[in-house]
């Protein structure tokens, strides 16, 4: 599948803003890809792809979960969690994607992975620096993935755990796992 065609299917699902934020984690991702020697075809896709099941409703999306058993816990966790394991398995089995690299970059997108691959950290950086966001905190980021993707890892990991601790929300495990993989390789 090329660009423009996954481009229209992915626009029909998604709400215009979270459009645009798509196209912003796509150009932030090819520029990833270049730079750290990833595919960039196939970065591209799993960008275009990676919030396919945002905009749906949370009764589908767990319907989904139970009826495919695609995760025994995330439902006792934040429903934010919810659409990157759904869209992962919507991609493969709807819009047809067998990639299994594309499949698990969108899978972890949300949550991190104690075992992610380079193409799994690009997504979830680009994701958190995109062009469209504007937090605090966002331009460093930026400065960080321009020079070591682990350090962009590491930090956007670390503020997520913390804006979720100050809010006293639930925190699912393989947050803290891809952290503490993080902290490990950096000597901690
Ligand atoms: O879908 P996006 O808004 O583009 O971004 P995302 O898929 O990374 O979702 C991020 C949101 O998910 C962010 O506001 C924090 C929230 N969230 C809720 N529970 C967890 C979580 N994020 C992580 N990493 N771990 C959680 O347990
Ligand atoms: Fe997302
Ligand atoms: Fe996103």
């Amino acid at each position: 599948m090329n660009r423009e065609q996954a481009l229209r299917i992915v626009e029909k699902q998604l709400t215009k803003k979270r459009y645009e934020h798509t196209l912003g984690v796509v150009s932030a991702t090819v520029e990833l890809a270049k730079q750290y020697g990833v595919d960039v075809q196939k970065a591209e896709l799993a960008a275009i792809f990676h919030d396919y099941a945002k905009c749906m409703a949370t009764d589908e999306m767990e319907k989904i979960i139970r009826d495919n058993h695609l995760s025994a816990d995330v439902l006792t966790y934040n429903k934010e969690l919810w659409h990157a394991i759904v869209g992962a398995y919507l991609v493969e089995h709807e819009v047809g994607i067998k990639d299994q690299d594309i499949l698990q970059a969108i899978l972890y997108h949300t949550s991190g992975h104690e075992n992610m691959t380079k193409l799994d950290k690009i997504i979830y950086v680009a994701d958190y620096i995109e062009p469209g966001r504007n937090f605090p905190g966002v331009d460093r980021a930026r400065q960080l993935a321009g020079e070591d993707l682990d350090k962009a890892l590491l930090f956007a990991l670390k503020n997520t755990i913390s804006f979720l601790a100050e809010k006293e929300s639930l925190i699912y495990p393989f947050t803290f796992q891809a952290y503490n993989k993080i902290i490990r390789t950096f000597g901690g």
